[in-house]
């Protein structure tokens, strides 16, 4: 044995990377046929808005043409957005939600 034997390195510090997860944006695009109403109820019934809450996120996306809804981690927001814009198809509408990651 002699002094310069290395002792084993014991790790005392474990470096633990929990990135938290990026949030998305969902998008209420406007446009020139859904009605009012049926962007107002969508919104409620996907988005759990009340009346108030979802006439203005419409109103807003009517006047500016888009409007944020809300921030979900992706697959929610993807999710939402797709439901939401299908239950314009299937009426018949041009309704559109899109999805994009937050800054
Ligand atoms: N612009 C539509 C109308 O005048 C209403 C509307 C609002 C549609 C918002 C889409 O994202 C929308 N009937």
């Amino acid at each position: 044995m002699n002094d310069t034997t290395a002792k084993p390195k014991i790790r005392t510090r474990t470096k633990t990377k929990v990135e938290r997860p990026k949030l998305h944006k969902v998008i209420l695009i406007n446009d020139d046929y859904t009605p009012r109403e049926f962007v107002t109820m969508i919104l409620k019934a996907e988005f759990r808005m009340t009346e108030d809450q979802a006439y203005k996120v419409m109103i807003t996306a009517h006047k500016l043409g888009a409007c944020v809804v809300a921030v979900f981690t992706k697959d929610v927001a993807e999710t939402k957005a797709t439901r939401a814009t299908d239950a314009g198809r299937a009426k018949g509408y041009p309704l559109l939600f899109t999805t994009e990651p937050e800054e």
